[in-house]
């Protein structure tokens, strides 16, 4: 079976985007692959970060996997840091990575400029943790939305010249090459207040985005105040108005029509008539997934048994990665 790696941070409530762009895509997938998600809480502390609720949103965030139909008897579910190899192998990169393919990265250049002075060298060397994470499992391919490309590039990159300088002959190569696999669909949904922006954790307003444990209520609010216009017709392709399209493909994700489906119900609507349908479909597709998700996260002794057991396997496969690039780098094995 081909190996799959993918995570999210720990850095706030889950939003729709990282629904539709990742976790969606590896429930659908998980059984056809041997799949590994982590919480990548390492990769959370790249950004100013509250440490009191680190642990609390870790906890969250494995629980809505989850909800969202993670199977934890086939696949392995884990925290990051639970694995110290992430870290060792982070180091192990670094030393054959060149400061200018991270100065490159376009997630680095836009993060870094929102922290002016005090940016970390975390952050700058998030790539370089990411890769590893991937690495690790010997990683066939990687399910993210569009905005992380660049990164399982690089990770591609980094696996290339670690075999090129030190296991030039070595069949099969002792780092495998990922490749990124990005939804037609929902690979990229943006802010509802802003269709040309990405829809992100982070951004300040929370009306800017639907979190996956918004209620009913909060729902129809942020669906009721995100940005339209009064125009009589809503298609997928006006590059003037990027908001319709962001909602119709909310829409049709939520609801599992066809894009052809959508566009004739919509092709004559305004948005008087589509935000309550839009808003219905979201409430309804979420609702199974926090009614889990609400039972989960009250259940922590059922959680830690997940999350042990999913450390334990992963462990095993990155220990022995990690102990075959020592090797082949040169360094002495501890009897
Ligand atoms: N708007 C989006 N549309 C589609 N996919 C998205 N992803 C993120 N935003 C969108 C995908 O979600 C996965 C996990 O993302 P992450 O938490 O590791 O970091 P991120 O990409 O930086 O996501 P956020 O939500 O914008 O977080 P912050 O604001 O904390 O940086 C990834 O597969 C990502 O592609």
């Amino acid at each position: 079976k081909l190996r799959v790696l993918s995570g999210v941070q720990p850095t706030g409530s889950l939003h729709l985007g990282n629904y539709f762009g990742a976790i969606r895509n590896w429930v659908l997938t998980q059984h056809q692959y041997e799949s590994f998600f982590c919480v990548v809480d390492m990769h959370a502390i790249t950004m100013p970060y509250k440490a009191k609720e680190l642990s609390e949103v870790t906890y969250k965030t494995a629980a809505l996997y989850l909800a969202a139909g993670i199977d934890a008897n086939t696949s392995k579910v884990f925290v990051q840091s639970h694995v110290k190899e992430h870290a060792e192998l982070t180091w192990l990169l670094n030393c054959i990575t060149p400061m200018n393919w991270l100065e490159r990265m376009i997630q680095y250049k836009e993060k870094a400029r929102k922290q002016g002075e005090n940016v970390g060298v975390g952050l700058f060397d998030y790539p370089v943790l990411m890769a590893a994470d991937v690495l690790l499992y010997q990683t066939d391919v990687v399910p993210v939305g569009e905005d992380q490309k660049q990164h399982i590039e690089l990770a591609r990159d980094i696996a290339r010249r670690f075999n090129d300088q030190f296991a030039k002959r070595a069949r099969p190569r002792v780092l495998r090459e990922p490749n990124p696999l990005i939804q037609k669909d929902g690979a990229r949904l943006m802010s509802l207040e802003d269709g040309t922006s990405k829809m992100s954790k982070s951004a300040e307003s929370d009306f800017s985005r639907i979190n996956l444990d918004d209620d009913p209520k909060l729902i129809e609010k942020k669906i009721k105040r995100c940005k339209t216009d009064s125009l009589k017709g809503l298609t997928y392709d006006d590059p003037n108005r990027p908001e319709v399209r962001n909602l119709l493909t909310i829409y049709q994700l939520c609801t599992g029509k066809s894009k052809e489906e959508v566009i004739a119900e919509c092709a004559d609507m305004n948005f008087g008539t589509f935000k309550p349908l839009l808003t219905d479909a979201i409430i309804e597709h979420l609702s199974p997934i926090q009614k889990t998700y609400n039972e989960l996260i009250l259940d922590r002794a059922y959680l830690d048994e997940v999350l042990t057991k999913g450390a334990a396997e992963a462990r095993e496969v990155a220990a022995a990665t990690v102990s075959e690039v020592k090797k082949y780098m040169g360094f002495t094995q501890p009897l």
